[in-house]
């Protein structure tokens, strides 16, 4: 059953005939049956120009949407608070609507596709009663390029347009770009809050039913009731992770969650490095790292997504297919990240701050000092005796890539960049090496397919407890995960054949001594550890060969340089055979609950990793 089914109506399709000139029929006709089911009382066709967003701006400053930042201090800034029952992804309410059940996997919320499209029929019925229906043509990657692709996204709320527009290539050059044999991705969105006539409107409508529904079959995604970043942004997660992993399946490359660097030796040779992270490791500070290593360069291509697919010569080359930043904003500052902090000197829409007195904003860790009165994120006097954060955990800034001081040229170039190395990274305490290098590409499949990361937020779990978090995908793989893992091994075994598959990496900045302390620095001294990677692939260093692959032999590294003494970088490498045999147990339970599915190659990786275990 087609989730619109009802006949067009005249009147309706009228709105909808105000579509641009040259708007592909087929975009033209989706827009009129989505316009005639959720009933808008207007459809406006985004440009993607700057007069647009400043109206769309303005209404929302009149509205009580967006708070505007003192001119001086943070020019062309706004704040926005959402309903405080609106304030990050849900992955609860999040769905893979495959025709089959074995397509989606144990990992993700499956329906069927036909059970979810009447759901979501009824729910979108005259949702956008009394509101703006905004029609948003969109590019992932440079308008134009060879891997980018293109979407289409509806919504009826203002602030996700603004978002749109930093966070993608959205408007008419992107709309021009779909011709009847562009496959383009249908994304409907609503905030699920219509609007009777006469009645009032609130600053951040929503609706406590939420549904973030995804169709990877046919390349669609549907979104109810939230307005909060990967929710309503469809063009983020949704589309750049989600259904991107099933195009990449069928068409023969990889969505990725990772971020994107240069990085430059003293020699000048220069490097792209794609890495991925689960949250809550430091992944924007990688993004944006500043070297303490003379003669090293880092700049930034990418902050979240990376699609990896094969050139011209066979090897494989990644866009950053976003064009802006959505990133945490608590435990950003000037210590941790000035990078970050330089990239928000203005025009950024910031979600969930506080601010200041004087029209600023403010969250914890941007400055050392705590101000002594603010207005915290959900618009309530604040100081620092209060007992609940200033800003909320998932607050949020969003900011055009372009704006990044470390921007690499690069960023942008429609081929773009090869890649020469992939890392994997989470937060251990224990068992993982600062830096290890997988033997073969299939090995570097087991290391992602069983990269783990510990809690650090009471709110989704015990803090401290191990989650598997495969490739950093767990929330974002739109097919089955051990399909995926089947697909990085082809992918890696043609680029192999090709000349060569970048090299694959794992890295654990966090690990802790007896005492709970970190032994490692971290920021800028991870370039360290970014330096021995490159330098393996040029050859320069050997390493020694242990359970985790190649490590760093003695002196390979000038620890001492980092700040760590003989003793911590012994421990940073330490192998504790008991914890190391609880490891493997707990990735081979892992890896049986993903079924039959799991590709033989990585369970020969966990086969080799026990051999090594034992002999030691
Ligand atoms: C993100 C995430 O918001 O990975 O980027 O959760
Ligand atoms: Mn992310």
């Amino acid at each position: 059953m087609a989730i619109i089914d009802q006949p067009l109506r005249a009147a309706r399709t009228e709105a909808a005939a105000t579509h641009p000139a040259g708007a592909d029929p087929s975009i033209v006709a989706w827009v009129e049956r989505l316009a005639l089911h959720a009933t808008p009382d207007e459809v406006v066709w985004c440009d993607g120009s700057k007069p647009e967003r400043a109206r769309l701006i303005r209404d929302m400053v009149d509205a009580g949407t967006l708070t505007p930042l003192d001119s001086e201090k943070r020019p062309g800034s706004y704040v926005a608070r959402s309903n405080p029952e609106d304030v990050a992804r849900v992955e609860s309410r999040t769905f893979i609507c495959s025709e089959r059940e074995e397509d989606a996997g144990p990992t993700n919320n499956w329906v069927p596709p036909s059970g979810m499209r009447e759901t979501l029929h009824g729910l979108f019925r005259g949702a956008m009663r009394g509101r703006t229906m905004y029609v948003m043509p969109f590019a992932m990657g440079p308008v134009g390029g060879p891997l980018t692709r293109y979407g289409v996204q509806i919504t009826d709320s203002p602030y996700v347009v603004v978002s749109m527009g930093t966070m993608t290539r959205m408007g008419a050059e992107a709309l021009a770009q779909i011709g009847p044999d562009t496959e383009w991705v249908r994304c409907a969105h609503t905030v699920g809050a219509p609007l009777a006539p006469g009645e009032a409107d609130v600053p951040w409508p929503c609706n406590p039913t939420k549904y973030i529904s995804h169709f990877p079959e046919t390349r669609e995604v549907w979104s109810y009731g939230s307005a909060y970043g990967g929710n309503a942004i469809l063009a983020k997660k949704a589309f750049a992770l989600r259904i991107a992993s099933a195009i990449g399946q069928d068409e023969g490359w990889l969505a990725a969650h990772m971020l994107l660097l240069k990085v430059t030796n003293p020699r000048g040779r220069a490097f792209h490095v794609a890495a991925a992270f689960p949250s809550a490791c430091g992944k924007t500070n990688f993004a944006m790292l500043q070297p303490t290593l003379p003669g090293w360069t880092v700049e930034t291509l990418g902050d979240d997504i990376a699609w990896l697919a094969p050139g011209p010569d066979g090897r494989l080359r990644a866009i950053n297919p976003e064009a802006g930043f959505f990133g945490v904003a608590p435990g950003t500052g000037r210590s941790t990240n000035p990078v970050a902090m330089d990239t928000l000197t203005h025009d950024v829409v910031f979600t969930n701050v506080a601010m200041t007195d004087d029209g600023d904003v403010w969250w914890e860790g941007m400055t050392d000092e705590v101000p002594a009165h603010l207005t915290d994120w959900l618009g309530e006097d604040w100081t620092p005796a209060s007992s609940t954060p200033a800003a909320h955990p998932n607050s949020r800034f969003t900011v055009a890539a372009a704006q990044c001081p470390t921007i690499s040229d690069d960023w942008d170039d429609p081929q773009g960049v090869v890649v020469d190395a992939i890392i994997f990274g989470g937060r251990r305490a224990t068992n993982v090496p600062l830096v290890s290098q997988s033997r073969d590409w299939a090995h570097g499949v087991f290391m992602g397919a069983t990269l783990a990361s510990e809690r650090t937020a009471a709110a989704e779990g015990t803090v401290g407890e191990l989650r598997r978090d495969p490739f950093a995908m767990l929330p974002f793989c739109g097919v089955h995960m051990a399909d995926h893992w089947q697909h990085w091994l082809e992918v890696g075994a043609k680029a192999d054949a090709a000349g060569g598959a970048p090299a694959i990496f794992q890295v654990n900045w966090f690990r802790k001594d007896a005492d709970g302390r970190f032994l490692w620095p971290g920021f800028g001294e991870n370039i360290h550890a970014l330096a021995w990677m490159l330098d393996r692939i040029e050859g320069r260093v050997e390493g020694v060969e242990g359970p985790f692959g190649v490590v760093p032999a003695e002196g390979e590294i000038d620890h001492a340089a980092a700040g760590v003494d003989d003793a911590a970088w012994a421990s940073l490498f330490g192998l504790d055979k008991a914890a190391l045999t609880a490891e493997a147990d707990d990735a081979a339970g892992f890896l049986d609950s993903y079924g039959t599915k799991v590709p033989a190659e990585v369970r020969d990786g966990l086969a080799r990793m026990r051999a090594d275990i034992d002999a030691l």
